[in-house]
């Protein structure tokens, strides 16, 4: 029997992280733990690199451009979609994830929904470095693993 895990082996990695500017006063948290994580588990600042997008509808080209470069093991996207008094929200949230799913199956290259879907204020603020942990930690956590994992199966 043979098994695959990935690990949390970031050494020799090359991450893209795409990050929304709306609502930065939560995005910012998402991409300071996006960046500790990655460091802390063996990523070289060298093979970071960072690009801000106006807001998470607009994440997924922004993903598919760098996922399709060649030059990244692994994209990420960062944003907070927080729900206001129209039905905008589910819109903007809806299509992000799928175009988010959909650039990396099109790319071949993971590309990790680290975008915060939230009812309220409260819950982006708890979801960001407080009392529910950091989705942009989780996110570089996932990046990683999946890149390592797909570093080991058989090529595609
Ligand atoms: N963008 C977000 O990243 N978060 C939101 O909560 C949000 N809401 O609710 O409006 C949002 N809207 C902007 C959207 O992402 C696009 O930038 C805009 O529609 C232009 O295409």
């Amino acid at each position: 029997m043979t098994s695959y895990v990935g690990n949390l082996a970031g050494a020799g990695l090359r991450v893209a992280i795409v990050c929304s500017r709306f609502n930065d006063f939560v995005t910012e948290r998402l991409l300071a733990a996006a960046r500790e994580g990655l460091l802390r588990h063996g990523v070289d600042p060298e093979s970071i690199v960072e690009a801000w997008a106006p807001g998470a509808f607009e994440l997924p080209v922004v993903a598919r451009r760098l996922a399709a470069s060649g030059e990244f093991d692994a994209v990420i996207c960062l944003g907070a979609v927080i729900k206001g008094g129209t039905d905008h929200y589910e819109h903007v949230a809806t299509q992000c994830a799928a175009g988010i799913q959909r650039a990396a199956l099109d790319t071949g290259v993971p590309v990790v929904f680290g975008v915060l879907t939230v009812q309220t204020v409260d819950q982006a603020i708890e979801r960001s470095g407080t009392k529910q942990g950091n989705k942009g930690l989780e996110a570089a956590v996932t990046a990683i693993e999946t890149a390592d994992l797909l570093r080991q199966l058989p090529k595609g």
